[in-house]
């Protein structure tokens, strides 16, 4: 008899009766994000048949220029999370401030946060982008929701993961039970169970990281690309191979598939800022998703998770994936 498909409803069902860590309305949640994401995958796959290529001729809340399907993600997710009675608020990459539940709709106890659409340099030339997402739980003892209710650290999520617009469409996600995987069946239009309990490798000989900023790292990130482009020549007596498709959401995807390290580390263009990618969006759900595979992901001296926000849209230096090698550059930053 032919395997028995295992859909996202039946998984999160079948986790809450096992472990008790998706109550009801962290299960809509999850649903309603999944069903948002398949949305955005019909409007990315339409691509210029949907008009929906080119710039919105609009910036964010990063200066960044915003593509038409980066507003058309956002919308799809406030759209179809807001009416729910799950959430209390959500924040995402292309908003400045954070968007509380209407009075219309209940107010529920999660906050969600997203990347509605990340990669977007990429969405022109058809590769593959993704939405990243995280999810919180509304501090309690107040009434109402404020930004100040989403400064908490990574290690707060009780959910997150991204799903990937690519030659397939895959969610990925972890409520802290291991990383499950799951592959959008068009025919039924729903996701499908297609792997769980995902490990990485703790070790690589693959590293991904966006060369041209070499001259502008810090000494022990130089360090460390030096010695695997030194190859067997060098301390590291392997040679290593490059990928960098600067869409973090497929460069993680391949690190939790085959390990790797991904590297966005500070760098002295803007000495200001720690780095380019956004911790709560960003940086706070990849690493949970990583560690909850076995891997690993620090700023370059501390634990991602363990990051104690200040502003929403605040950005940080990233390390992350196969344990033994984020340990090594994480080890190479230590005070001589
Ligand atoms: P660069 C995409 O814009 C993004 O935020 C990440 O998805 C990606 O890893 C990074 O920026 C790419 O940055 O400087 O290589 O274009």
């Amino acid at each position: 008899m032919a395997q028995q498909k295992i859909s996202l409803t039946r998984y999160l069902v079948e986790q809450q009766r096992a472990d008790g860590l998706i109550p009801g309305q962290l299960r809509l949640l999850l649903e309603v994000v999944a069903r948002a994401c398949k949305s955005i995958s019909m409007a990315v796959n339409k691509g210029d048949l949907g008009g929906v290529l080119g710039s919105a001729e609009s910036e964010n809340v990063q200066g960044e220029v915003q593509k038409k399907l980066d507003i058309i993600a956002n919308e799809v997710l406030i759209e179809a999370n807001e009416w729910g009675g799950h959430l209390a608020a959500m924040a995402s990459e292309e908003m400045d401030s954070i968007y509380v539940v209407p009075n219309r709709y209940p107010q529920g106890e999660y906050l969600l946060l997203f990347d509605p659409l990340d990669g977007s340099s990429n969405i022109d030339v058809n590769v593959s982008i993704g939405t990243i997402f995280s999810v919180l739980k509304k501090p309690e003892g107040h009434p109402g929701v404020q930004e100040a209710d989403f400064l908490q650290a990574g290690a707060k999520q009780v959910a997150a993961g991204y799903c990937i617009y690519g030659p397939q469409t895959t969610l990925v996600l972890t409520v802290g039970h291991g990383v499950a995987m799951f592959t959008l069946d068009r025919e039924q239009g729903s996701f499908v169970l297609t792997k769980e309990d995902i490990q990485i490798p703790p070790d690589t000989k693959e590293f991904s990281i966006n060369m041209s900023n070499q001259r502008h790292w810090d000494e022990p990130v130089k360090r460390y690309i030096d010695e695997c482009l030194a190859g067997t020549e060098g301390p590291r007596g392997k040679d290593f191979n490059m990928r960098w498709i600067a869409s973090m959401v497929t460069d993680v995807h391949r690190i939790l598939m085959r390990g790797g390290i991904f590297m966005y580390p500070w760098d002295k263009r803007e000495p200001n800022k720690p780095g380019k990618l956004r911790l709560m969006y960003e940086a706070n759900p990849m690493s949970w998703l990583v560690e909850q595979a076995g891997g690993m992901a620090t700023n370059g001296r501390e634990r991602i998770l363990d990051l104690q926000p200040g502003k929403l849209h605040e950005r940080v230096s990233v390390m992350l994936g196969s344990k033994n090698e984020v340990e090594r550059v994480t080890r190479y930053h230590d005070p001589l």
